[in-house]
């Protein structure tokens, strides 16, 4: 018997309730899933406290969650790389009934849907697709509820030594992939990464498995600092000023020498100027930290030193990569889950998610599943 699909539903600003909705059927190429694992995004908690970022505006009910896991629980027609639980039985003696259970596919869910037919997609760089539909992206439902229907090819099989977690963990390790193949992160490249939250630390885990021969990371937080110590880094810079130039000075001190590639994680515009000031010319500013739609930044600087500034949206056929460097040891990003809920502590779970403490805070789903 299946449970009740208990979801983690956004009425509207400010307002997450758990609710009770329809067990949704798979349909053609899709699976249903039994959800196993959510962690929460920093867009999952502002989503609830602003009703909006951008123009993304909550004007409907909508389930939160899109760094997923779980098990398959139902197939599509037309689905055959994925496998569903099984029950198997038969009738061994007079006296008891013997039941073998083959359990279903354990994956992890890359949760931007995109049109698969613009040029974008075409082109393979989905992301960019202006059709893409993505979890607990407003009007489109999210994943942290019981069970959840997605297209099967965008499920991604877990090997037995990858976890839930880590499977949940997939969706921001993928940025991190995405970040340091488009900054160019190679061997022996000297990576500075502004801000050591979930993002800024699945990128100096990326950037270390890619070779860079040195990581130095900056935050306000020296906490966040000591983490990314742990997490591989070989230098962190403290942030005290909100001088970008005075900060740059520090890093290039502290580095030795101007970094090849900067990753903007943070948000904060002193850390672009910082960016741009320390980064080498000839070099790569890469931003993923969002802040205001309009900055104000010495663009002249970064023209004439040649420093590339590029963009970043999530991620396109990197979910692969982010498996294959969990599943063979190159990163690990289990000690990133801080903190532990259940589906039904979900509001508990988002009251600590928004105070910023810990790094990466996971809902359980399953009531059968530790
Ligand atoms: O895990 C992917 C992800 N992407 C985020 C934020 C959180 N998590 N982005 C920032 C917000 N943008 S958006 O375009 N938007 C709300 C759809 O402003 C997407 C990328
Ligand atoms: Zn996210």
């Amino acid at each position: 018997m299946s449970e009740p699909n208990i979801s983690a539903v956004l009425l509207e600003k400010g307002n997450l309730k758990l609710e009770e909705r329809p067990i949704p059927k798979p349909g053609k190429n899709e699976v249903q899933i039994a959800m196993h694992s959510v962690g929460i995004c920093g867009s999952d908690v502002h989503f609830w406290t602003d009703g909006a970022i951008g123009p993304f505006v909550v004007k409907a009910p909508m389930v939160l969650g899109h760094e997923s896991s779980g098990t398959v629980s139902e197939l599509g027609k037309g689905v055959s790389h994925l496998k569903v639980v099984l029950h198997l039985t038969s009738v061994e003696t007079d006296c008891f009934t013997f039941t073998c259970t083959c359990p279903g596919d354990r994956v992890a869910i890359e949760p931007g849907v995109p049109c698969r037919y613009c040029s974008a997609c075409k082109g393979g760089r989905y992301n960019l697709c202006p059709e893409v539909k993505f979890c607990a992206t407003p009007p489109v439902d999210g994943s942290l509820c019981r069970y959840y229907v997605h297209p099967a090819d965008l499920c991604f099989k877990l090997p037995d030594n990858v976890s839930y977690e880590e499977g949940a963990l997939l969706e921001p390790l993928s940025v991190g992939v995405h970040a340091c193949r488009r900054s160019e992160v190679t061997i022996g490249s000297k990576v500075f990464i502004c801000g050591a939250g979930p993002i800024g630390l699945v990128c100096l885990q990326v950037a270390k498995a890619r070779g860079a021969a040195q990581v130095v990371i900056t935050d306000i937080d020296v906490k966040r600092l000591e983490f990314a110590r742990q997490m591989g880094a070989d230098v962190t810079v403290h942030v005290t000023s909100r001088d970008g130039q005075e900060v740059a000075d520090q890093v290039v001190q502290r580095l030795g020498c101007h970094p090849d590639v900067t990753i903007e994680c943070s948000g904060a515009e002193s850390s672009i100027h910082a960016g741009i000031y320390a980064t080498q010319p000839g070099g790569v500013l890469m931003i993923v930290g969002l802040g205001r739609r309009l900055a104000t930044i010495p663009l002249l600087d970064a023209a004439l030193k040649e420093v590339d500034i590029r963009g970043n949206l999530r991620y396109a056929n990197d979910y692969p990569t982010a498996l294959a460097m969990i599943a063979s040891g190159q990163v690990n990003v289990k000690p990133l889950v801080s903190h532990r809920y259940s589906l039904e502590q979900t509001l508990e779970a988002f009251e600590f998610a928004k105070k910023g403490e810990g790094i990466k805070v996971m809902i359980h789903c399953d009531k059968n599943k530790a």
